[in-house]
């Protein structure tokens, strides 16, 4: 088959299909016969005919059913896909179109799983439901904390920042994405060390407090961590679900039993950024929640990094639209907060999301105590109405932070 025969304009998605929406700059071919090159090699087809072609397996042809320039989108039959099987699924609707020469940009924009390919997959195991129910958090979004300076703390002093920001009013603390065992700081100490002073903080504030540990390593290595996490009693995990990439996402998921899981997504940015290339966040995030992360970065929209409002709502509709029952994954904001964000993260998110602030909880300037304390107000203040201004004329912390970085 030539690249042409994989276009036809009159074809009907059918339930089953899998569709995939790409974003297209050629530089050679017409958009057309581009658009049929990204479907042939996603599928079945390559470069010239074959004399090995068989008629029987013509109807597993990827089909370019619309093309609008710069966009088209492409109809898979679900029978070119393994059933749980990421690896594979990505290796064909998201491999060798990168690369080809009369290609000059293409950005695979979003992905629509059918059913039976979507519940081949486990999911999440506690979604949002599940981390209100353990966290005991119902009525207003998680507040957070990662663990700064992101390298260099050793145990005592890593475990000694998680306890003051639990204490100051933080629901969870993470481990940064570049901490894994490293000989300043390794993992099982940290792990021993740091729950220890979670159950002081939960005892002494009366609420659950979750540590959210960086389990990310090669494979089995990383599988021995999770599970030393929960013999050890805690309830999460964090990963880094692109560096470790997806098989060994799904490892984790399918020998994690009991633990929550929590996705950072560490260089996102390299696939996401370029709007003309490469792959989108909603589909990385979808993915991720088919294989089972409860928790993902999605951006925030007023910090540090690069998205804007209308990507991150893009992110967050990923993680929670509905998707035959599949669980709904919390959005987690990072990157640059402070205080004096969470009254637009507020407008943006909703409740359901986990603020998350590192400089912004341990630069403030009385310490993380007084930091957390401060990022807490803020929610409190929005949860209940009040502007930020208000609440800091009778809470010190905030009025502090504010000034600081507002
Ligand atoms: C946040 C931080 C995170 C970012 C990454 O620290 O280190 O890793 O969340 O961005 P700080 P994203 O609060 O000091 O900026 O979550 O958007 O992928
Ligand atoms: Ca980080």
């Amino acid at each position: 088959m030539k690249y042409e025969n994989f276009i036809d304009k009159s074809y009907k998605p059918k339930k089953t299909d899998l569709v995939c929406k790409f974003r297209l700059k050629p530089n050679g071919f017409t958009f057309e016969k581009a658009a049929g090159g990204v479907a042939a090699e996603s599928s079945i087809g390559t470069w010239t005919e074959l004399t090995t072609e068989k008629e029987y397996m013509k109807k597993l042809a990827g089909i370019v059913f619309e093309l609008k320039n710069p966009y088209f989108k492409v109809a898979y039959p679900i029978e070119l896909f393994e059933e749980g099987n990421m690896p594979n699924t990505l290796s064909g609707i998201a491999g060798n179109l990168f690369g080809l020469k009369e290609i000059e940009k293409v950005r695979f924009e979003d992905i629509i799983f059918p059913k039976k390919l979507a519940n081949s997959f486990k999911g999440p195991k506690y979604g949002i439901d599940g981390v209100r129910k353990l966290t005991r958090v119902k009525n207003r979004p998680l507040v957070g904390t990662i663990v700064k300076p992101k390298l260099g703390l050793n145990v005592k002093d890593h475990a000694k920042v998680a306890y003051d920001a639990w204490f100051g009013g933080c629901d969870v603390v993470k481990d940064d994405e570049n901490l894994s065992s490293q000989a300043f700081n390794r993992f099982e100490p940290r792990l021993k060390e740091t729950l220890r002073l979670k159950r002081k903080a939960e005892k002494e504030t009366g609420e659950f407090k979750a540590y959210m540990i960086n389990v990310t390593a090669s494979g089995k290595e990383m599988l021995r961590r999770a599970k030393l996490v929960e013999d050890s009693g805690n309830e999460y995990l964090m990963v880094d679900i692109l560096t470790v990439g997806w098989a060994a996402l799904q490892d984790l998921r399918d020998i994690n039993v009991n633990l929550v899981m929590h996705a950072h997504r560490a260089g996102h940015a390299a696939l996401t950024k370029d709007k003309e290339h490469g792959i989108s966040m909603p589909v990385l995030a979808k993915c991720s929640r088919l294989i089972g992360v409860d928790q993902l970065h999605v951006g925030t929209a007023v910090g540090k990094m690069s998205e804007g409002k209308t990507e991150v709502l893009e992110n967050i509709k990923a993680c929670k639209e509905e998707l035959y029952g599949i669980k709904k994954v919390m959005p987690v904001a990072s990157g640059g907060l402070h205080p004096g964000h969470v009254e637009d993260l507020y407008k943006i998110f909703g409740k359901d999301f986990i603020a998350q602030a590192g400089g912004g909880i341990h630069g403030h300037p009385q310490g993380t105590v007084k930091g957390a304390m401060a990022m807490r107000q803020a929610m409190d203040a929005v949860v209940h109405g009040y502007t930020l201004k208000e609440y800091a004329k009778k809470h010190n912390e905030l009025r502090i932070a504010l000034e600081k970085w507002d």
